[in-house]
């Protein structure tokens, strides 16, 4: 009777993930006006959260400005995570459903395609709060190149991006749901909102919270 509990009702955790370029910053708005609009208390949030300390280390290596060593700055975008691991939990306690552009999933598929071990990429992501659900906007490397290409930013290269894509798929867990970020706009965020809806009502009749990695 675990679910009729109602000290587990609480908001829900929902990641989009994907390739630079899929979609996710523009799903991610439109899932917050949606759920807004039908009176849900939600938060929209990004990784990396450039507004920190850490934040302001991870964007200046982004924009080339820096130069950090591989297992440095992995390190750096997971404490950027843990540095809002209570905000989350208690967010998510007090009812309020975060939707979250990139996560630790981003964190290892980026790393590991650098050539870092991957199983080392997962370790400083334990005890982080495990998402609901994960939205992966599915998209080829070379079809999300095409879209308006590329800006500056280190990571944003077709060759890389490739790795990405690899490492993503083996990330894939019970959690994730794959989405064709090729198709229109609004076909997405139709797949999108009936996905979240569900997950959604699920956290708010109760669901306990729990920790990475799941599987
Ligand atoms: N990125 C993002 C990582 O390499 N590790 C992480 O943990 C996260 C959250 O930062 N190319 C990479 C993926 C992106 C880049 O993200 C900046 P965005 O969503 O383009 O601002
Ligand atoms: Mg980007």
């Amino acid at each position: 009777m675990k679910n009729n509990n109602s000290s587990d009702s609480r908001g829900a955790l929902i990641v989009l993930e994907g390739l630079d370029r899929c979609g996710k910053t523009s799903q991610s708005s439109r899932l917050l006006q949606y759920l807004e609009g039908l009176g849900h208390a939600v938060e929209s949030w990004r990784f990396p959260d450039r507004t920190t300390s850490v934040g302001q280390m991870i964007s200046s290596y982004l924009a080339n400005k820096s130069h950090l060593d591989d297992h440095t700055i992995h390190l750096l975008f997971s404490a950027n995570r843990w540095e809002k691991r209570l905000l989350m939990e208690s967010k998510l306690k007090s009812g309020t459903t975060l939707i979250i552009d990139r996560y630790s999933y981003s964190g290892v598929a980026f790393s590991s395609a650098k050539g870092l071990d991957m199983k080392w990429c997962k370790s400083p992501e334990m005890g982080l709060l495990a998402p609901d659900l994960v939205l992966y906007l599915d998209i080829s490397p070379e079809k999300a190149a095409e879209r308006g290409g590329y800006g500056e930013e280190r990571y944003e290269q077709l060759e890389f991006q490739k790795k990405v894509a690899q490492s993503y798929n083996m990330l894939n867990d019970a959690s994730w749901k794959i989405i064709d970020a090729t198709l229109p706009i609004e076909d997405v965020e139709k797949q999108l909102t009936e996905t979240v809806l569900d997950c959604v009502e699920t956290c708010r009749k109760g669901k306990p919270l729990s920790e990475l990695w799941l599987s």
